[in-house]
């Protein structure tokens, strides 16, 4: 089995990027320690604090974040890093650092105490040539401007899922603490039977995705002329490591709830990252109108629309909102 850090550099990764990773995942085992512990720590549970998203605060998401923040602000090739749970960018005394890095130190953290699997997402953007004093605005990049992507998945085993651009490889933590390859080249199937979508929204979507869900589950009998299968993890890291490695659509659209805000999932840490992985893997990842690594960011936790997994799929459902 190959360890990570010889992986990437057989692959003549970047010698900086690949350092970065290995800092990235020194974050990610200790926080897998954490969650191992669980219950016998104390760690689980809530904080009497909300985030800038509105959300109550786990203990865990304040630790896993934490952790994050020290290790690669002392990094000498990070410029600043831009979190889920942080209200502002925070930048690091390196001026000259190259990187930025976006996280959600712990997403499904409501998943936390009832012991089902979450993950850290992250994405790799460099310092733009141009840049100027430390602000906002360094981080204002579309997708296609990352370097690398990817999340650890703290499930049944902790898996690295990760693309520096030439595809997707995953990687399992061993008991030794080390990153090992257990798949190489992960390639998402082109169709599928399963789809991941929160049912309970329904009567708040736009009219192409109520009539794109009711095709899915007339199954054989409608339109679709197939029948389908349902996920929801309510763990977004989850359900996009399902279809990375057996396909599968997932889909948080747009709904009436908060009709100012054009989703519930965030562009920098959660969008763009995910839809870096699942493109390299040979998947589609859209708004339902556009590609989601296209879209100009105007603010570091604006929201967006997602539909994303294998590709006919993806395209099926972009069809509906055509025609509208
Ligand atoms: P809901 C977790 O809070 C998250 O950000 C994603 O990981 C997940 O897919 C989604 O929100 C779940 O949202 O509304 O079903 O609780």
């Amino acid at each position: 089995m190959q360890l990570l850090n010889s992986f990437l550099k057989h692959h003549q990764t970047d010698p900086e990027l690949v350092e970065l990773i290995d800092t990235l995942m020194i974050a990610c085992k200790e926080i897998a320690l954490q969650l191992r512990e669980g219950e016998l720590s104390g760690v689980l549970g809530v904080t009497d604090n909300t985030n800038i998203q509105g959300e109550t605060q786990k203990k865990l998401d304040v630790i896993a974040n934490e952790v994050l923040k020290k290790v690669l602000l002392l990094n000498p090739l990070v410029r600043g890093i831009a979190s889920e749970e942080e209200d502002d960018p925070v930048f690091s005394d390196h001026m000259d650092g190259r990187f930025l890095v976006t996280f959600d130190p712990l997403d499904g953290s409501s998943n936390i105490d009832i012991n089902v699997s979450v993950g850290t997402i992250f994405s790799i953007l460099e310092v733009p040539r141009d840049a100027g004093e430390n602000s906002v605005e360094l981080f204002l990049q579309n997708g296609c401007n990352q370097v690398a992507a990817g999340y650890v998945l703290y499930g049944p085993s902790a898996v690295l899922a990760l693309t520096t651009g030439d595809g997707v490889n995953m990687f399992t933590l061993a008991h030794t603490g080390d990153f090992l390859l257990t798949h190489e080249d992960v390639t998402i199937p082109v169709s599928t039977g399963e789809f991941a979508i929160n049912m309970s929204n329904y009567r708040f979507w736009e009219a192409p995705m109520r009539q794109y869900i009711d095709d899915l589950i007339a199954g054989s009998d409608g339109p679709r002329e197939k029948n389908y299968n349902m996920r929801w993890i309510a763990s977004m890291v989850a359900e996009v490591h399902r279809i990375l490695t057996r396909g599968g659509l997932f889909t948080y659209p747009w709904d009436a709830r908060e009709p100012a805000k054009p989703g519930k999932l965030r562009l920098m840490y959660e969008g763009n990252p995910m839809s870096m992985l699942i493109e390299q893997a040979g998947g589609l990842s859209s708004t339902c109108y556009s590609r989601i690594m296209e879209v100009e960011p105007d603010n570091i936790h604006q929201r967006v629309s997602i539909a994303l997994g294998s590709r006919e799929e993806v395209e099926a459902l972009i069809k509906y909102h055509e025609k509208k």
